[in-house]
């Protein structure tokens, strides 16, 4: 995997003189002067290399990468074209990489647009297959930033050519950078780079197929409902949907020892009734890298009638196997748990959190999954902190390793710290993260790894204190975990809705129990929620955009009312299906709701018509064909969703390699903590944002 950090040669005022003596000498040299960006102009300065200083070396480049190791970077007369390229050796390597930049100055850095993406085109040989293409980009108020890694290249004895398209550049962003990283032993060359404007201006909404569709979306209710409480759904990778019930938050259900999990069809209506061998109400779940569900905890017991002792945790956990419907029981956790989380990591194992114990005080045991043993470690063999992390805490998996707790969490209020911090759990370290607003009202909030994975930014909506009874706010916070010192800065408000009989909400009003599903667009529907405790459903949908960083308000809202133990998430169609509803009183929604996005009002889609294969290696590119123009492809993780709580949900950018109208090579992620081992749902979406059914394919 090649390293995320590139430590600069010269000192940052240095290399800006230099780069601005180089690029004078470049002016005065060719007479160049930047051009402004459009559709087949070069961005890239002094693309073949061919100008050199006064030291021998290309104007607009520079000598870069860190860590340990032997190397040289310089021309040679061995050109694809002209008579220099440019020459990366590394002789010995402990570890880190060397590379060729372009120089990350005004001059030399070529300019970008936010939102268009870049088709980028260089020349290479290589003696190994330790090469990756890496960017930087120019944030307008942090400075240069790694962005990320879009492809990585094989050896290859004879000149090839790399082409890979960008994400759509991320806001705040005016000029990139990049180059062809090497970071084993080996000789590196290239030449001949380029960097085309590829964006396509977005069609007028002529497409449109219907007017109200393609400004809201619309929700059709099922005519059927689930045949048992959708507390905790997950989408299989054949299509299907695992409820999971337990008793259902029915103290007459658990007395009576009567558990509920089916299987939901979306395609046909159907339940298939799964048998479910103890309470898993409140339980954790994530899929396996082999796309069976990891269960875990659940409610050992109901509060007691004189209400001095409190819910129970299970230590007991199951592996549901989607090719027989059935659990399996493995090895109990360390502790119990009622509300843990579940976070898969870049090996494929398993790290849950908090939640409450056998006797019903919180859990501060770690309890970790082997992926390779297929069991819950034993005390000595887990790396423990004895921290509380309260209820269903969010735990997101950063492209480092560590995690992020996000401060999104169920009950458990008055935590110490600044509600926010980064768990690395392989020194036991954790460290408060500032930034994020009333941390103590984020009971039933939500948060989300915004699109693309690669940008680590993550968005906290919402939230209440069911404690106290506050009412909702409107609050988001959003966080970049790339900076050096990661804080919350505070995001847009969250649209408001209305209240039952209509009533708007006014002034600070807004939502707890919120749902936020990633959409194969790039973009977040947000849906769902409650103005209080089990009480008052806000009736609001919108959709954020991460290269804004706004909410479109006004979309079409579920007829049903969506609070306590409901859920959303986005069905392998591109709609997104939402279940549940537990209010004060104890009932329980079974109807299912399922929402049609603006994009499946604006014409045909397009289709993935094949895939060269369904399992997927890091740092592969993959072929796709497809019947019609796609400017965008990504890998989205299927949900496992609870209580507002999916922290796995990712969208992973696939880097586009386009070989004709038809033919795209995918340029797939090396880093697994960018994309966990498993299943996944392969989309491409066209010019107008329209996406495709997906594929299923299984990564790692
Ligand atoms: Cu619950």
């Amino acid at each position: 995997m090649p390293p995320a950090e590139v430590v600069p040669m010269f000192s940052p005022e240095l290399r800006r003189t230099l780069g601005r003596l180089l690029a004078l000498t470049l002016m005065l040299t060719i007479g160049l002067v930047a051009t402004p960006a459009h559709a087949a102009t070069n961005l890239v300065q002094n693309p073949g290399l061919e100008i050199v200083g006064s030291d021998g070396f290309p104007v607009c480049w520079e000598r870069s990468g860190h860590g340990d190791n032997t190397f040289t970077i310089g021309t040679t007369t061995d050109a694809h074209s002209g008579s220099r390229a440019m020459r990366v050796t590394i002789t010995e390597l402990t570890n880190g990489d060397r590379k060729a930049m372009m120089l990350e100055n005004a001059e030399c850095a070529p300019r970008v647009e936010v939102g268009h993406q870049y088709d980028l085109s260089v020349w290479y040989k290589s003696t190994t297959a330790a090469n990756a293409v890496t960017l930087f980009r120019h944030d307008t108020e942090l400075g240069w930033q790694y962005w990320l890694d879009p492809a990585t290249l094989p050896a290859t004895g004879t000149w090839q050519q790399k082409v890979v398209r960008t994400p759509p550049i991320p806001a705040n962003t005016d000029q990139i950078t990049w180059g062809v990283s090497i970071y084993s032993t080996g000789t590196l060359t290239t030449d001949d780079y380029s960097m085309v404007d590829v964006s396509v201006p977005t069609p007028t909404p002529s497409g449109c197929t219907d007017a109200i569709g393609c400004t809201r979306g619309k929700w059709q209710v099922m005519p059927y409902e689930a045949t048992v409480r959708g507390i905790h759904a997950v989408m299989l990778h054949n299509g299907k949907v695992l409820l999971v019930a337990g008793s259902g938050n029915d103290p007459s259900a658990f007395a009576a020892g009567t558990f509920k999990t089916a299987v939901y069809d979306p395609t046909n209506g159907t339940f298939t009734d799964v048998p479910t061998p103890a309470d898993l109400f409140c339980a954790g779940h994530v899929q396996l890298r082999d796309g069976r569900v990891l269960v875990m905890g659940g409610n050992k017991d109901y509060p007691s009638a004189d209400g001095t002792v409190g819910y129970k945790g299970l230590r007991n956990s199951y592996i549901f196997d989607p090719a027989t419907n059935r659990y399996v029981r493995t090895n109990d956790m360390l502790a119990g748990h009622w509300y843990p989380s579940a976070t898969i990591l870049g090996n494929g194992d398993v790290l849950s959190l908090g939640g409450l114990g056998e006797d019903s005080t919180g859990t501060t045991t770690t309890d970790y999954f082997s992926s390779a043993e297929q069991r819950w470690l034993s005390m000595n063999e887990v790396k423990q902190t004895w921290s509380w992390w309260g209820l269903y805490p969010a735990m997101v998996l950063m492209q480092d390793g560590r995690l992020f707790y996000t401060g999104s969490h169920t009950f458990g209020m008055g935590l110490p710290g600044s509600g926010a911090s980064i768990y690395d759990y392989a020194t036991g370290t954790i460290t408060d993260v500032p930034g994020l607003r009333r941390k103590d009202e984020r009971d039933q909030s939500m948060s989300v790894l915004l699109p693309p994975a690669q940008d680590q930014r993550v968005l906290t909506v919402g939230g209440g204190n069911g404690d106290i009874g506050a009412t909702a706010h409107r609050l988001t916070d959003i966080i970049d975990l790339k900076a050096a010192n990661p804080r919350y800065e505070p995001g847009p408000l969250l649209p408001q809705g209305t209240l039952t009989g209509g009533v708007p909400q006014s002034g600070d009003q807004g939502k707890m129990y919120v749902s936020l599903v990633l959409l194969p667009d790039g973009t977040v529907f947000e849906t769902g929620g409650a103005l209080h405790n089990r009480a008052d459903p806000v009736f609001e949908a919108s959709i954020f955009d991460p290269t804004t960083n706004t909410f479109r308000a006004g979309m079409a809202t579920d007829p049903v009312p969506r609070t306590y133990h409901s859920s959303a998430f986005l069905l392998p169609d591109g709609r997104v299906m939402a279940v549940g509803d537990n209010p004060g009183n104890g009932s329980f929604d079974t109807r299912i709701s399922i929402y049609s996005p603006p994009y499946l009002f604006k014409g045909p889609r397009p289709q993935i018509r094949s895939v060269a294969s369904t399992t997927w290696a890091y740092g592969s590119t993959q072929r796709i064909t497809v019947n019609s123009p796609v400017t965008r492809a990504s890998l989205i993780r299927p949900a496992a969703v609870t209580h507002s709580s999916d922290p796995n949900q990712r969208f992973v950018e696939l880097p586009m390699t386009v070989k004709g109208t038809n033919t795209i090579d995918l340029n797939v992620t090396s880093n697994p903590n960018l994309a966990p081992p498993g299943w996944y749902m392969l989309f491409v979406h066209n010019a107008n944002g329209v996406p495709s059914v997906a594929k299923w394919v299984k990564l790692g």
